[in-house]
């Protein structure tokens, strides 16, 4: 027996290698929606082998023959440079999207990982914010020092880090003391049962204030109904994967899905905005805080102001796309797209719309500057202050009755 299934391995692991060096392995892709805009962030690369006897291998049964026989390097940039030939076409259409490239921990931590995606990268003409790294916890961390190292510095230059899976296995509550990431991943066991057994609804509601209070994003995999979707939004999820959203498919088939995207996302009760630039004569609040949004937008509303209000840069920019404000009052920290990468994406759409920074104290004028827009208020700030602020770009409207 224990012959047979050696020699099954060792077959399986020679194909393997001449399927990885002949460039046979291919990548699907499964979007992963912003649940509040409905926008299209992130499409994962899943690792797909058409095998010629086996059909196709999902990477649970390839992965760990690759890492037990030196062919992770090999396969992981295989996989990278598809994402990256992949990706630059579309995100001329959408251009904050991102592929997420699984990683296991065990090629994290590998001393040469960071400089060798970053050349990679740079090689293909591609950047840091094309990426996120979904980081599986197939094995403990052994060196979590170099982890740490390797983590902080890849989201220093802009790549996006994700812990995926988590909640089973060994991704643990010990790895967010001691690195920071974007978001939680939580496992889809958690997930497909929220709807019906209390104890998992409990942890998935747990998981998201456990990411919103660390400031991270949570985001829900194996979403595969509108209940389940439903529940989610209710427990202020910020973003999620799996069948119902959008299953695994081929780079071919990419284009259509981005071509038709706002109505499917609207079809599934999702608010993707259509673009359109019909001024709006109104101001446009963005601030991740839900008090700061209530309190700023009932203080310019009490002084006669219409007020749209977005929680992170990518509902702005949304916002801004389909009806253009006389004024931006923007936060910079947010998660999804910060103030400074909303900046950047006005900029590149060539959108010009006048922008104060509200940021705390001194920090709200070097950001203005350092930004180039047109100012700031510093929080915390009087009401007269931001009344002040606010009609030095629209003159007061008269007063509502
Ligand atoms: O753990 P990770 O998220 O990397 O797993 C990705 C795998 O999960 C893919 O192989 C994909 O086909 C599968 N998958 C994606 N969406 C769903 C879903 O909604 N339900 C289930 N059961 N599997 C999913
Ligand atoms: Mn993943």
């Amino acid at each position: 027996m224990a012959s047979t299934k050696r020699a099954r391995d060792k077959e399986m692991r020679d194909d393997l290698r001449g399927a990885i060096a002949r460039g046979e392995l291919v990548a699907h892709y499964q979007p992963i929606v912003d649940l509040r805009s409905g926008a299209l962030t992130r499409l994962e690369a899943l690792a797909r082998w058409p095998h010629p006897e086996l059909g196709w291998v999902e990477p649970t049964d390839f992965v760990r023959i690759a890492e037990r026989n030196g062919l992770i390097s090999p396969l992981r940039r295989l996989m990278r440079e598809r994402a990256i030939a992949d990706l630059g076409p579309w995100r001329r259409r959408v251009p904050w999207l991102r592929v997420a490239l699984n990683v296991s921990a065990l090629s994290l931590e590998r001393p040469n990982f960071p400089d060798e995606l970053l050349k990679g990268l740079d090689e293909q003409g591609a950047s840091p914010d094309w990426f996120s790294l979904e980081l599986t916890e197939s094995l403990l961390l052994r060196d979590p020092d170099t982890t740490v190292a390797h983590v902080r510095r890849l989201r220093a230059v802009g790549v996006r880090v994700d812990i995926d899976d988590f909640g089973s296995g060994y991704s643990s509550l010990k790895h967010l003391r001691l690195m920071r990431v974007d978001s939680l991943k939580i496992d889809r066991q958690f997930v497909v049962a929220a709807r019906e057994e209390p104890a998992s609804e409990t942890i998935v509601r747990a998981v998201i204030h456990l990411c919103h209070d660390l400031g991270m994003e949570a985001v829900a995999e194996g979403v595969e109904t509108q209940e389940t979707l439903e529940t989610l939004q209710a427990l202020g999820c910020d973003s999620a994967q799996g069948f119902y959203l959008g299953a695994p498919r081929p780079a071919g088939e990419i284009d259509a899905l981005l071509e038709g995207w706002t109505d499917h996302a609207r079809g599934l009760g999702l608010e993707a905005r259509r673009t359109g630039t019909e001024a709006g004569g109104h101001i446009l609040v963005v601030d991740d805080e839900p008090a700061i949004l209530e309190l700023v937008g009932d203080v310019l509303r009490d002084n006669g102001y219409r007020v749209e209000t977005a929680s992170n840069g990518l509902e702005a920019l949304g916002a801004v796309q389909s009806r253009r404000p006389a004024l931006v009052l923007l936060d910079v920290r947010m998660p999804i797209l910060d103030g400074a990468e909303f900046v950047h994406e006005l900029r590149q759409r060539r959108i010009d719309v006048p922008i104060l920074i509200m940021s705390a104290g001194p920090t709200a004028d070097r950001w203005a500057t350092m930004l180039g827009v047109e100012g700031s208020v510093a929080k915390p700030f009087r009401i007269a202050d931001l009344v002040a602020a606010a009609s030095r770009f629209m003159p007061t409207p008269a007063a509502v009755h």
